[in-house]
């Protein structure tokens, strides 16, 4: 099926929607800044996932260009007070856990620069598929800036406090090789091939039970963060109503019938 655009309420031109099928499609729009993070885009991040269909079950996001981001848009920086610079990272932190916790696993495709705010964005994502391509910086340091939309609460959470320290204090890049094997996305493949992995795995997100994904995205980081008596509980919950939805009861079924696929490796 071809992809078609998304109606969605106020969504800038610095953003594209699409879909085809069940998988949606985001794309940052503004190539010519390198995809650079205005409020504009920002808010057309939310405004998209805002107003995704209900029968969109994963999205894959990619930016158009040579650059997934070049992070926050600098130029904005020169404009603001102290106080509006908080605004504005709160901001940031709204919008990308809105989708983070939101309904539908998010894949993004990385190619390029993914820095900064970009990086930020990406870690945000449910998986990461790298291209060769892609490289990771957090220019903050060099900048005389702090990051500002979650980044010292995810990226800690992937490579570790301490590699993010020497990040952003030495100004250290990372390729798309490095990136994969510190856990900064979980694929990596030849340049141009991002997108078609990408939508294989948002299928394979879009065949899981709604359940099993609300799970995954809600319960496990926030397991992941609470002590163990707590984390137990919360986890017996989660596998209690999943396992008793009807959807699961009848892949179970299917299973034990000798309809359902095994969890083969292969390799
Ligand atoms: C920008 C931005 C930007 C490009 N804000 N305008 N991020 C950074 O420190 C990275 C800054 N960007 C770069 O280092 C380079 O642009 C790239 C390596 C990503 C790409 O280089 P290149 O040679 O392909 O492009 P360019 O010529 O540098 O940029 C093209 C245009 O995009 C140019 O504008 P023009 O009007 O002269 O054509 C650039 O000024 C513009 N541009 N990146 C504004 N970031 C929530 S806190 C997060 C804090 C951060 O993200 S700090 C890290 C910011």
């Amino acid at each position: 099926m071809p992809r078609t655009k998304i109606d969605i309420a106020n969504l800038p031109s610095v953003v594209t929607a699409e879909r085809d099928g069940e998988i949606g499609f985001l794309r940052l729009s503004r190539p010519e800044k390198r995809n650079a993070l205005n409020d504009t885009l920002v808010l057309g991040i939310e405004a998209y996932f805002a107003g995704l269909p209900n029968d969109i079950r994963a999205v894959v996001l990619t930016g158009d260009g040579d650059h997934f981001s070049a992070g926050l848009d600098l130029s904005e920086l020169t404009v603001r007070n102290t106080v509006e610079s908080v605004h504005h990272s709160r901001n940031w932190h709204r919008v990308f856990d809105q989708f983070e916790f939101g309904k539908v696993p998010v894949i993004a495709v990385l190619h390029g620069a993914v820095v900064g705010g970009g990086l930020e964005l990406a870690s945000a994502c449910h998986v990461r598929v790298a291209e060769r391509s892609a490289y990771y910086a957090l220019p903050e340091g060099v900048r005389g800036i702090y990051v500002g939309g979650g980044g010292s609460v995810r990226i800690p959470r992937l490579i570790g406090a301490s590699r993010m320290m020497d990040m952003m204090l030495t100004g250290r890049t990372y390729g798309a090789e490095d990136g994969l094997s510190m856990g900064l996305s979980h694929y990596l493949v030849e340049n141009g091939a991002g997108l078609e992995k990408a939508v294989e795995l948002a299928k394979r997100c879009a065949a899981n039970t709604p359940m099993t994904n609300y799970a995954v995205m809600h319960a496990l980081p926030r397991i992941a963060d609470i002590d163990r008596p707590g984390g137990y509980m919360m986890e017996a919950l989660m596998a209690a109503i999943s396992s008793g939805s009807e959807e699961a009861q009848a892949r179970l079924k299917d299973f034990l019938e000798k309809r359902a696929p095994k969890a083969l490796h292969k390799g």
